[in-house]
């Protein structure tokens, strides 16, 4: 396909005031100037759906009521929306993606992808039957060094590999939350969020990452979920310990209710010959530490890191990036998919929503059953959309 650099027209459901990620997916799609937003549903109260829309510029006309009426009334449009970006809490992920696959957008989808283990398969079913992209929101591999982390491992760098400790953890919901706070209240109703609350909002991105650095599936989970706070249904404290495919053990720690610690992502990844560390409050360095050497600390240049991650650093080494280019990464990768057909093989896609979903779902019914083995079964990524 030749390359067309014509601007994505974009949709964007959810996302509007006091919104967190809304805001983000917005910054993120016009870094590269690939995407116009042209479309939405930002609130489902009318009045403050369309005070919204005004606050960003958009055409009254293309501010609807709900997703069913933009997804139609976009259709038959030739200027009409091509890519929907869905960023609102998670029961609405599926019909919302499922309705814009069908109507032929291509779809950048929030995760946790969908509530449950069917509705993802089924989302599977629908994005394999369609041409369209379905990008899922691990935003943290966008990150130039966790790309360069995953080609180090690919490449033997680290030996084989041994074990993955990998925590993702959050202070933001030690205590119980004001009533207003509306990031917290859809987060911690069973309805809204899923069975799964800390597990689905931010286990899910630390077991991406950890599948994504190290390339291997993980085949069974012991975990142990709890709620420290009195009258909380959804757990806010997961401690859960990995087999992988491979033989390499790992443990994951995903937290909401840890004091002193912001958005403190954070993997090491053993393997006989070197371990690797990155954080994402560090993001422009990874620590490379062989067996019997001095440990070495590689910093985002874009003159040392190999082409694929080259295109995703937009500034020399010693000028920081951060949380939102690494978004941006994404919006632009499935640009770059879309318009100049380019295979963008690291993009997480539905593959990754399923096997997401069968670790949530692995790791709820282990705690139910006091830590037992569980196992995750393997997703086919044949198809070759991870
Ligand atoms: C809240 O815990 C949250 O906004 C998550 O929902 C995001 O996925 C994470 O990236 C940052 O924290």
């Amino acid at each position: 396909m030749a390359e067309n650099n014509q601007r994505l027209r974009l949709a964007m459901l959810g996302g509007g005031d006091g919104a967190l990620i809304g805001g983000v997916h917005r910054i993120a799609a016009r870094m590269d100037d690939r995407y116009e937003l042209v479309a939405g549903v930002f609130a489902p109260d009318p009045a403050a759906n369309r005070q919204f829309a005004r606050t960003l510029g958009l055409a009254e006309e293309r501010v609807y009521a709900d997703y069913q009426t933009l997804l139609q009334a976009e259709a038959e449009r030739p200027d009409g929306a091509e890519v929907v970006a869905i960023a609102t809490p998670n029961h609405l992920h599926f019909p919302m993606a499922l309705a814009a696959l069908q109507a032929g957008l291509h779809v950048v989808c929030e995760k946790p992808m969908t509530l449950t283990v069917e509705e993802a398969e089924a989302l599977a079913r629908a994005a394999g039957e369609s041409d369209r992209e379905f990008l899922l929101m691990h935003n943290y591999v966008g990150y130039p060094l966790v790309q360069h982390a995953r080609e180090m491992v690919a490449s033997g760098q680290i030996g084989k590999l041994i074990s993955v400790q990998v925590e993702y953890v959050q202070e933001w919901l030690t205590e119980e939350p004001a009533a207003d706070n509306k990031q917290a209240a859809w987060r911690l109703d069973p309805e809204k969020a899923g069975a799964a609350g800390c597990l689905g909002d931010i286990g899910t991105h630390a077991f991406h990452l950890a599948r994504f650095i190290t390339g291997e599936p993980v085949s069974a989970v012991s975990a142990d979920l709890v709620s420290h706070v009195p009258g909380r249904v959804l757990d806010d404290n997961v401690q859960a310990l990995l087999r992988f495919e491979g033989g390499a053990r790992g443990s994951l720690w995903a937290s909401q209710t840890a004091p002193g610690h912001e958005n403190a992502l954070r993997i090491r990844v053993i393997g006989d010959k070197a371990s690797l560390h990155w954080q994402q409050e560090a993001p422009n360095e990874l620590l490379y530490a062989p067996l019997n050497a001095p440990a070495q600390r590689i910093t985002r240049r874009d003159d040392l890191l190999g082409n694929a991650v080259g295109r995703s650093i937009r500034i020399p080494g010693g000028h920081p990036e951060g949380y939102l280019e690494a978004f941006a990464n994404l919006y632009q990768a499935l640009a770059d998919r879309v318009r100049s057909g380019q295979s963008v093989a690291w993009l997480p896609g539905v593959e990754a929503g399923v096997e997401g979903m069968r670790f949530v779902e692995a790791a709820l019914q282990s705690s139910q059953a006091d830590g037992r083995w569980t196992a995750i079964r393997p997703v086919d990524t044949a198809a070759g959309r991870r």
